[in-house]
């Protein structure tokens, strides 16, 4: 694939645990060798095109954790750059750690996690090395793509050098849901480390959503469909299942004939039956013992398919260094001894299992022949074997009986989805997948082989990259001073016409603890008359709060008042207010006002306002702690739940406020000018809140927007608070336009 070319890209700086190499030392000193595999395959491209590096371990650990000169020179040649570890910081950092933290609650097996601070440590520190490595090989203009979970921390580190730098993570094995992720003791800095990236990637939308729960939940964070904000920076939250490369599956490479003679061998000892296989590492993930079993069951249940089927089950030995991953090797050994001394015939075995991995023409030979594969993970993150088996179909037959805890079963729809938890379910699906009628496995296989045809490693890559090349750093606007302010009167000046929309709280008047105590101050209220005052200016306070009170408060001044997020407008001087919002359903307001009674009654301090068309839960005045976690909690809990229904669901500074779908600040603020229309006017909006975002966006582009505060913001320019843009309106208010100068009245 030709790596995707952009104006400014630089070389694509790759990270992973390992290098995609194998380092072994001989008699006449180190080789290397290139480690086949769909991810090497899919990122070479981008990583030798672009001129890049590919930083990682190289797979030899020494005494002091230092690389010979002589590794150091193979990889250089390769293009890759070595991470040394000592064999006690590979055994924390890889094994402890990675192996037997991260892996197995990110896998929903929270009791077989282990965690030691000390090797907490460790880890940070390697991440640490890795971040050294990277620091010291990147050029301006470079871009930076990190792998997996054994890598958590490295985006945050990066990002902490380099705020500038555009950096990429993805992560291969699943992220669970929040209520699991929350175990792990250092959770809050998997999360802070992770959104040092611009672009997190994961292989399905489930994993995306468990992350935006987590990193609202625990930090706080907020999201917007795909996007989080986090500390003045929008980070992408992409769904890109990894791809395989399909010329490897189809037949015809150059190992084509060896993959025959295998495909002859293989004819022979299977002997007419069909062919179920099984091949994966032995990981506990894998649901090996469970299809074992199922397998079984079949067979009792079926004596007469003993002489028609038989299966193959080949376990790559992995993690062999932990005790579990031993555990699990002796019940498979005992499993298998067990269905063969069971089933088995002399000469011929209800299953040949074997713990040790097969070459590629061997797999490939394997994948041409099988009849059904099974794939059948308690959990994984995607699973590469079910793609790799359905692309080697190439006459479209065959069946895949694949877990519905893949990341896979999403892509692939069309496989027969089992609970792999389930024995009979399991049993019942492999007697279905034996049983179907070929007209079916082809329907089925057709389309899947497509679709992995379609959506490989290359498109995966290409996805990845070009998103992290173009993550756009969110910043929180330039500050509305110096030149920039110039130009702001000078406009002022000389429009016909000038249009003022005003956030209330927290942009005209600080906030207060009770939202009741908020009333205008003499500063206020004179600033806002003496605007309302001039005939060229139209003026407009745009408030979330309901209209009888910005009536009491700000009615005398004669400004128009634009109430409930624009549910309801009244123009400057009139005395109505006309609702925006008819035949709005209003059918949800009683389970909101359930959910918010029930928050009400958990946290001192807070409370429920009713508007006439919202309904808002005010926390300000609670104990911060115990009001912060509630408030993510309710977030997220009416987010999903009221998803069918047609509200919005905002969270303000200190309040959360669900209200009808479609009225917005910005939407009657277009209202406003569109009422108007003739000469482009002067248009200023000023905000601080999340609500203010809409009118931010929606007015159109020659607008001044401004953001009373200093976070990342749609808003062009920034003023620092309340008394600063006080100030600028008070210095409107008094500067002479060109009209009135020369004596002209609108
Ligand atoms: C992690 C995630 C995610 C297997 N046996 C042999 C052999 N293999 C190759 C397969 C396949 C690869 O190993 C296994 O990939 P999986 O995706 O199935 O599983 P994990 O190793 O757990 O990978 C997983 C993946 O990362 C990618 O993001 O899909 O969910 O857990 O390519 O072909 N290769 C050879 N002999 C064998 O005996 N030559």
């Amino acid at each position: 694939m030709s790596a995707p070319q952009q104006a400014g890209s630089g070389r694509l700086i790759l990270v992973s645990n390992r290098l995609p190499v194998v380092i072994s030392q001989g008699e006449q000193g180190y080789h290397a060798r290139v480690a086949a595999g769909g991810l090497a395959t899919g990122l070479s491209g981008p990583h030798r095109e672009s001129g890049g590096r590919w930083i990682g371990w190289p797979g030899v650990v020494s005494q002091d954790g230092s690389l010979t000169p002589e590794v150091h020179a193979l990889l250089n040649e390769r293009m890759m750059v070595g991470v040394g570890l000592s064999e006690a910081e590979h055994e924390a950092y890889y094994t402890r750690i990675s192996n037997r933290g991260l892996w197995p609650l990110f896998h929903y097996f929270p009791e077989r996690m282990r965690f030691d601070a000390g090797d907490w440590e460790v880890y940070r520190d390697v991440n640490r090395r890795f971040s050294d490595a990277v620091l010291e090989e990147i050029q301006p203009g470079d871009f930076v793509f990190v792998q997996d979970f054994h890598l958590t921390l490295l985006p945050a580190m990066l990002r902490e050098a380099r705020p500038e730098l555009p950096i990429g993570f993805f992560l291969h094995i699943p992220f669970p849901s929040s209520e699991i992720y929350r175990i792990f003791a250092r959770r809050e800095e998997v999360l802070e480390g992770l959104l040092g990236a611009d672009v997190v990637g994961f292989h399905t939308l489930g994993y995306v959503r468990h992350f935006r729960s987590a990193i609202s939940h625990l930090l706080g964070v907020e999201t917007r469909g795909n996007r989080a904000y986090h500390q003045g920076r929008q980070i992408q939250l992409l769904a890109h299942p990894l791809g395989i490369h399909t010329p490897d599956w189809e037949g015809g490479g150059e190992d084509e004939p060896e993959v025959q003679r295998e495909m002859q061998e293989l004819r022979q000892a299977i002997a007419g039956r069909r062919l179920i296989l099984g091949v994966e590492r032995l990981d506990y993930t894998k649901g090996v013992p469970e299809r074992l079993r199922a397998y079984a069951s079949l067979l009792r249940e079926n004596p007469s398919l003993a002489d028609e089927i038989m299966m193959i089950q080949i376990a790559v030995p992995s993690r062999v260094e932990v005790e579990e991953y031993r555990e699990l090797k002796d019940e498979v050994d005992r499993l298998a001894g067990d269905i063969n001394s069971e089933f088995g015939r002399p000469g011929r075995q209800a299953l040949h299992y074997q713990f040790r991995g097969v070459p590629p023409h061997v797999l490939r030979a394997l994948y041409r022949l099988a009849d059904v594969c099974l794939v059948t993970p308690l959990r994984d993150g995607l699973n590469l074997v079910a793609k790799e088996f359905v692309a080697s179909r190439r006459d479209d037959d065959g069946v895949l009986v694949l877990s519905e805890n893949t990341g896979a079963a999403w892509e692939l729809g069309e496989a027969l989805r089992v609970n792999a938890f389930d024995d009979e379910n399991m049993v019942r699906t492999l007697k279905r997948a034996l049983d179907m009628p070929l007209e079916e496995q082809t329907r089925r296989m057709a389309a899947m082989r497509k679709r992995v045809a379609e959506k490989n490693v290359h498109v995966w890559a290409r996805e990845m990259v070009d998103a992290i090349r173009s993550a756009e750093p969110l910043a929180p606007p330039p500050a509305l001073a110096g030149e920039a302010k110039q130009r702001l009167l000078n406009k002022w000046k000389k429009a016909d016409r000038r249009v003022l929309f005003l956030d209330y709280d927290g942009t005209l008047r600080s906030f207060t603890d009770a939202p009741e105590d908020a009333v205008p101050d003499a500063t206020i209220l004179q600033t806002l008359s003496q605007l309302a005052g001039r005939a060229d200016v139209a003026t407009w306070v745009v408030s979330g709060r309901p209209s009888d009170l910005l009536d009491e408060w700000l009615g005398k001044t004669g400004v128009g008042l634009i109430a409930e997020h624009g549910a309801s407008v009244r123009a400057p001087g009139e005395t109505e207010f006309r609702s925006l919002t008819h035949d709005l359903p209003l059918g949800w307001r009683e389970e909101v006002r359930a959910v918010f009674a029930e928050f009400t009654d958990r946290v001192p301090g807070s409370h429920i306002e009713e508007k006439p068309l919202g309904l808002a839960w005010h926390y300000r005045q609670a104990s911060p702690e115990q009001a912060a976690w509630q408030a993510r909690e309710l977030f997220r809990h009416l987010e999903e739940g009221m998803a069918d229904q047609p509200v919005e669901v905002m969270r303000g500074n200190k309040v959360i406020e669900v209200r009808p779908a479609g009225v917005s600040k910005g939407r009657a603020a277009l209202r406003v000018l569109a009422s108007a229309p003739g000469e482009r006017p002067f248009v200023l909006a000023c905000g601080d809140d999340i609500t203010d975002e809409s009118m931010f966006r929606d007015l159109p582009a020659w607008a001044w927007t401004v953001l009373v505060g200093a976070r990342e913001s749609s808003a062009r320019q920034r003023l620092a608070d309340p008394a600063a843009c006080l100030a600028l309106l008070t210095e409107l208010a008094a500067t002479e336009t060109v009209q009135a100068a020369t004596g002209s009245v609108r």
